[in-house]
């Protein structure tokens, strides 16, 4: 019994020494919050512009939390020739982090409205996501799209990033437009206490 009660006390200190220790993390974000206890906001001034050339790509590198490591990479990418092309903006979370994909289609990403909380309860995706794809091929007279992300504005995508033994939410602004470009307006993500 003693040795029990040993054990316990033992147990009780190491646990209240950790929790001590131990940081914590905000357990949402609301998409578009740019300020508030533990949000970190970054506003791109000028807005940066992502404009591939023709069979070519380009890419747009982002470190959420500025701590060095890139946390996604955007990828767009531009192909025409006479009769047919194609057009794709991607996201593509490094580090195994995620985003917030629509529905059952985990490939799409989908598009946040202002002030939504972002958190545990959405779908989390670490793979490529699609913000915008087109082709079209004038021997067929067809035009295809797909993705959420084209003529909407003030519409975020929902990401996390996963730091040691945290998760940090955060969400980006972007806007497609005509052609393959993008713009990156700000971005945002929790940081912990
Ligand atoms: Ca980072």
């Amino acid at each position: 019994m003693k040795k029990l009660l040993f054990i316990g006390l033992i147990s009780i200190v190491i646990f209240s020494c950790k929790k001590e220790g131990q940081k914590t993390y905000p357990e949402s974000i609301l998409a578009g919050q740019s300020s508030g206890t533990g949000v970190k906001y970054i506003d791109i001034l000028p807005d940066d512009t992502i404009n591939p050339i023709n069979s070519s790509s380009k890419d747009y590198l982002i470190d959420l939390n500025h701590d060095g490591i890139t946390d996604f990479k955007l990828h767009a990418y531009l192909f025409q020739a006479p009769g047919f092309g194609y057009t794709s903006r991607t996201i593509i979370p490094f580090n195994d982090n995620e985003f917030v994909f629509a529905g059952v289609d985990s490939t799409l990403v989908d598009t946040i409205s202002s002030s939504v909380s972002i958190n545990k309860n959405l779908n989390w995706t670490h793979m490529e996501g699609t913000l915008y794809s087109t082709s079209w091929d004038s021997q067929m007279s067809g035009y295809y799209f797909s993705g959420l992300l084209n003529g909407v504005n003030d519409k975020y995508v929902g990401t996390r990033i996963f730091v040691g033994d945290g998760v940090l939410y955060g969400w980006i602004r972007l806007r497609v437009i005509d052609g393959a470009i993008f713009v990156v307006y700000d971005y945002a993500c929790t940081e912990e206490n």
